[in-house]
């Protein structure tokens, strides 16, 4: 059956395992992410698909089914698994996704790695994927595809079905055009997206570099221009943008270039946040603490993300207030996505030797001022932590949105907790009642996390209160409904100039 909303993201939308000889299906364990919020669009379609990549050793002959029909809570879809080799996921995902485009999205230029990269690999995975999509869409049908590693699908798409509306969205920073245009492949990589009818961001200043880049290789026009909302305004982040562009010109097609930052399930996170199970863990942590503050830090062990730099911030804090000694505990939750890469190997490495050193160094019988984790936390112990802790230090060198940080706001119900922020996490237009750091100066990093420390209760209260009403606004629901308003406008669109500036609304 046909598809009048098909999904193109790489991973699967649930866990695939193993039950007395039998595969079952499951709901992912970390319900937080927005795999749940992509399925929740099919309860409003006939029917959807789903396409992702399934490893296998001989594409030919995968040895499982390559269509199933899901019937679940979400709705009907069919779920296309492309059976793809280990070396192709290697040369398409690790290889050229995470070498070459991941560090240029994070301008890291220094860490770019072109030499490896098997460009036909990537062009014939990223056609796999189109062709898969092509096969399950209705005439007319929306197709949203996810995020860089699959930059050429639109392109692709457009030549095989041009009845389709295609979204593109971007979950990392786009560039700005001296950073994009080091990728040799700029200019096809840029006509896919154009091929697209919306091409949709986190936060208004990718947009504006997405619209610079294309000036800087097509013939574009802008056709609409929107003023950014007060909201995502925020002086103390360099990240932000006044105006953007929000409709383009490129051989006669219109493109809506939008912005809907990823927000998370409030209401959910609340609900686990108020269980008997999260407040008998928070318990046990409090118990732990004693007398100790404790700080932590969460994310994906990556050099995007500040890991080590945050630890060495750590280190001087430490060096400089001996009085702060036995009072403070670090808790840095840093988990490898993609073990067995070197650079994250690397990576990993720096920060256990930089933990390894500041607990060596200042460390005394009952005080161990680093606790590092490298195990994925479960998501409720996780609410504990973020619940008990003084401050979340959210710290990242760059990052596309961050939902760590919003993560810890919902589950501040009781108004309490501080957020040291990255400045340039993509989350710091939304929250400017975060204490915003750079994670570049030693001497901003230092006093950002010393800052909120000292930090009245009654600033502590007010700036929480401001971040949870501004992550309750922009929640994962409202990202929701911002596409389902832009796909049906994308579906009736034979005349995209007639639409109302939705920015400016
Ligand atoms: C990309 C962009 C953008 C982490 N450790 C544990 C754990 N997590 C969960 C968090 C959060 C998620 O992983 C990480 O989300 P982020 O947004 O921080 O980062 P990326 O993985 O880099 O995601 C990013 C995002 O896409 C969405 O568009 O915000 O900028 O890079 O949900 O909770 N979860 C559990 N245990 C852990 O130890 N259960």
């Amino acid at each position: 059956m046909s598809s009048d909303l098909v999904i193109v993201y790489h991973r699967q939308p649930y866990e695939e395992v193993e039950e007395h000889g039998k595969t079952v299906f499951r709901e992912n364990k970390s319900p937080n992410g927005i795999v749940p919020t992509l399925k929740s669009f099919f309860g409003r379609v006939d029917h959807g698909a789903w396409i992702a990549w399934k490893l296998a050793e001989d594409v030919k002959n995968p040895g499982f089914e390559q269509r199933i029909e899901m019937n679940d809570v979400y709705g009907k879809y069919t779920v296309s698994r492309l059976p793809l080799t280990s070396e192709q996921v290697r040369e398409f995902y690790h290889v050229t996704s995470k070498e070459a485009f991941w560090p240029i999205l994070h301008a890291f230029k220094e860490r770019y790695n072109y030499d490896p990269v098997d460009w036909q690999n990537f062009r014939d995975v990223n056609r796999a994927f189109a062709e898969a999509a092509a096969a399950e869409a209705a005439l007319g049908a929306v197709v949203w595809v996810h995020d860089y590693n699959l930059w050429l699908v639109p392109g692709y798409l457009r030549q095989m079905r041009p009845d389709l509306r295609i979204a593109f969205y971007h979950h990392t920073p786009f560039p700005s055009a001296d950073m994009f245009n080091v990728l040799p492949w700029r200019r096809e990589i840029i006509e896919s997206l154009l091929a697209a009818d919306i091409v949709g961001f986190h936060i208004p200043r990718y947009a504006a570099n997405f619209v610079s880049v294309a000036r800087s290789l097509l013939d574009v026009t802008e056709v609409a221009r929107a003023k950014v909302p007060d909201q995502w305004i925020n002086e103390g982040t360099g990240l932000t943008e006044r105006s953007v562009t929000e409709r383009l010109e490129h051989n006669g097609r219109e493109v809506q270039v939008s912005v809907a930052p990823v927000g998370v399930d409030v209401d959910f996170i609340e609900e686990r946040a108020a269980s008997k199970e999260t407040a008998r863990l928070g318990a046990d942590i409090a118990a732990e603490l004693g007398d100790a503050r404790l700080i932590l830090s969460v994310g994906r062990t990556d050099y995007t993300k500040g890991g080590v730099e945050q630890l060495q911030s750590f280190e001087r804090i430490l060096e400089a207030h001996p009085d702060l000694h036995g009072k403070l505990r670090l808790m840095h939750v840093s988990v490898s996505a993609n073990r067995g890469m070197e650079v994250y190997a690397a990576v990993q490495d720096e920060i256990e030797q930089t933990a390894g050193r500041i607990n060596g160094r200042f460390g005394k019988l009952g005080w161990q001022p680093v606790s590092l984790m490298s195990n994925a936390v479960p998501f409720d112990q996780l609410i504990a932590y973020y619940q008990q802790a003084a401050v979340a230090w959210i710290t990242p060198l760059a990052d596309g949105m961050n939902l760590v940080c919003k993560e810890f706001i919902a589950s501040r119900t009781d108004g309490k907790g501080v957020l040291v922020l990255s400045e340039f996490a993509g989350a710091a237009v939304q929250l400017s009642a975060a204490v915003l750091t750079n994670p570049y100066s030693h001497r901003s990093m230092d006093h950002a996390i010393l800052a909120a420390l000292e930090m009245s209760d009654t600033d502590v209260r007010a700036r929480m209160e401001a971040l949870r009403e501004a992550v309750a606004r922009d929640d994962i629901g409202a990202w929701g409904d911002w596409h389902r308003i832009a796909f049906e406008d994308v579906a009736h669109a034979p005349a995209p100039r007639d639409q109302a500036s939705r920015l400016s609304a």
